[in-house]
């Protein structure tokens, strides 16, 4: 006799919205581990990453996207926006995220893309910033008429409030499936390297992310892991030549704050002593 596997609700949520709006504090917050960088910064996320949450019957697979936007019209937006619109085509759950009060144009170009979805919750965040909840009501009436949300929920991902509530409505959205067959204490498929190198990416944009435009890019050249120590070699490209002194600081004391903070936190993500030396690429193209 087959005995058919039971079935759990599971699936792909893609987290979608402009810039800005904390949908990398978002994913975190419910993985409850730093996978996606946070920055002021906008377009902080350049790639999807995906997160991994197991419960009890539910498996969530979390699509951290980078912000959608317009307003620039270069090649890099280009791609960015190619990824959220194939992942908000497979994703079973789609969060738009949006900042409490704060509707902007921006935000009225994804509902193209999400208006025929029975799929997409608004997922109003920022909630701590507002004086006085009330004001979520003329909020919300406003952006109803725009697209049919199957629900709306207002949170704080910094707050960590009603992510719970979150993740329940999700699961009524989601399919039911088979068990995906991953280890329940995986958090991400992106590489330990990859993770490093965002890392990287982090402090610099914290730092000097102002002055520097968002083509920086870090790249991990080398990588030599021992049981308890890895060697870094990492390769910071800035795009013209005046970003490198801005990049080093008087007398090289932004880079070193950047390294030092790094490899604290690459410590801390992979358990072992870390040796990393970064350098400085100019790359013109
Ligand atoms: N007050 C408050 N700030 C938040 C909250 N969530 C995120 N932020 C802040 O908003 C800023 C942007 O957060 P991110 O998570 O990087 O935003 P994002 O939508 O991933 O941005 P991109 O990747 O650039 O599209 C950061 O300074 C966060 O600390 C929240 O619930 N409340
Ligand atoms: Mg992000």
């Amino acid at each position: 006799m087959n005995i058919a596997p039971p079935l759990i609700r599971a699936g792909f949520i893609a987290i979608v919205g402009r810039p800005n709006v904390g949908k990398s504090t978002l994913n975190n917050a419910i993985v409850g581990k730093k996978i996606s960088i946070v920055s002021k910064k906008n377009q902080t996320t350049r790639d999807r990453i995906n997160s991994f949450l197991t419960r009890k019957n539910e498996q969530f697979i979390f699509v951290d996207t980078p912000g959608f936007q317009t307003k620039y019209d270069g090649d890099m937006n280009r791609i960015m926006n190619q990824t959220v619109t194939k992942v908000i085509n497979y994703a079973d759950v789609i969060l738009h995220v949006v900042e409490a009060g704060k509707w902007l144009k921006s935000d009225t170009n994804l509902v193209p893309l999400l208006k025929n979805k029975k799929n997409t919750l608004l997922v109003i965040n920022k909630i701590d910033l507002l004086k006085n909840l009330n004001e979520l009501f003329p909020f919300v009436e406003r952006i109803k008429i725009l697209c049919p949300y199957a629900g709306i929920i207002p949170i704080s991902s910094i707050k960590n409030y009603q992510l719970e509530y979150l993740l329940n409505e999700i699961t009524e959205i989601l399919p039911r499936k088979e068990k995906f067959p991953f280890e329940k204490n995986i958090l991400t498929d992106c590489s330990i390297q990859f993770m490093a190198s965002e890392l990287l990416r982090e402090k610099i944009f914290r730092l000097i992310g102002d002055e520097l435009p968002y083509s920086t890019t870090v790249s991990i050249d080398q990588w030599n892991e021992t049981k308890h120590h890895v060697k870094i070699v990492a390769c910071v490209m800035v795009g013209r030549k005046t970003h490198k002194p801005i990049l080093l600081g008087k007398g090289g004391n932004h880079m070193k704050r950047i390294a030092t903070e790094a490899r604290h936190d690459i410590v801390k993500l992979i358990k072992k002593s870390v040796f990393l030396e970064i350098y400085i690429k100019v790359n013109k193209g």
